[in-house]
């Protein structure tokens, strides 16, 4: 069975009520998603918030990750930083914690040329004996992955699939033409889950999965069995919670955290300069709360 199928949760950062990581937090979180029956994680990525996480915080998040998940489900470390110095070292640090594979987003900041991005991701790669899942997030990163760059990407046997977040759902298709039958493709856009199943994605890895599992497993499990009337339902369900999410003047992930807390699953709240919830929000947390609940 292929272990890079169905619903990814991009696991979310875990604090302390004063703002550092979690250890005791993050493993509970860890328990609870995999109790919801999700198929993997992917740690420390966007979502894991590990722009505003120093090298030390990310290696304590994936190890209490690891304590619960280990050999449960699939995991899935991202560990591009900034330099390719920490990369390697976070690539090293999670192949000895026993990860399924690593992935990578390409360099920030500086928006390189693709030689140095292949440099980037083949200097990381190369660190360890694990597998590697390319990172397409121009909406963040600002670089458009190049179809140039990406079938010189995976003339490496170790480069086993992609994790797609760009917003035209037939990327999915080209990527997925181009890799090959086994070349394992995840839709990155949430709001476009059940589209980029249908068009070639293998499964999915979302920044809200982990508000609302039982949603997205509920749409993966419609698609499965080409009940696409069901899934459509379910991603418009999805999508009016996105969208109302969006509409705060708290962050994305520190209102969805709210709902959590407010469920009974406490991981804080998100770092600044992400917006902590704020009074205007509470009735759309409100609204949310019943959303949630009863779609
Ligand atoms: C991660 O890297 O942690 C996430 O998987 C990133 C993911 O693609 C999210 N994108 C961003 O946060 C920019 C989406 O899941 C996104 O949260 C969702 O589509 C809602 O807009």
């Amino acid at each position: 069975l292929n272990k890079y199928h169905g619903i990814f949760p991009a696991f979310y950062a875990c604090y302390e009520d004063n703002g550092d990581i979690s250890p005791e937090r993050t493993e509970a979180f860890t328990n609870y998603l995999i109790e919801k029956g999700v198929q993997g994680l992917y740690v420390g990525g966007s979502s894991g918030e590990c722009i505003y996480q120093n090298i030390e915080e990310r290696k304590i998040v994936l190890e209490s990750v690891m304590k619960a998940a280990k050999g449960k489900i699939t995991i899935i470390a991202h560990i591009a930083a900034p330099s390719t110095r920490e990369s390697i070292e976070l690539a090293k640090h999670a192949e000895s914690l026993g990860v399924d594979a690593i992935a990578a987003i390409p360099p920030i900041y500086f928006v390189l040329p693709d030689h140095a991005i292949y440099q980037y991701w083949t200097d990381m790669i190369e660190a360890t004996g694990l597998d590697f899942f390319i990172y397409n997030i121009p909406g963040t990163t600002h670089y458009n992955l190049s179809m140039d760059l990406f079938k010189k990407m995976i003339r490496n046997k170790k480069v086993i699939g992609i994790k797609n977040s760009s917003m035209p759902a037939q990327d999915i298709q080209k990527f997925k033409a181009a890799g090959g039958e086994d070349f394992i493709v995840f839709n990155g856009p949430d709001e476009q889950f059940v589209s980029g199943r249908i068009i070639g994605a293998d499964a999915g890895i979302g920044g809200t999965y982990a508000a609302m599992p039982e949603l997205f497993l509920a749409a993966d499990k419609a698609i499965n069995e080409s009940n696409l009337k069901l899934a459509r339902e379910i991603q418009f369900a999805i999508n009016d919670i996105i969208f109302t999410v969006l509409s705060c003047t708290g962050n994305l992930y520190a209102v969805f955290k709210e709902i959590l807390k407010r469920k009974g699953m406490n991981i804080g709240g998100a770092r600044l300069p992400l917006a902590p919830v704020a009074p205007e929000d509470e009735p759309v947390i409100l609204s949310l709360m019943d959303k949630i609940d009863t779609a």
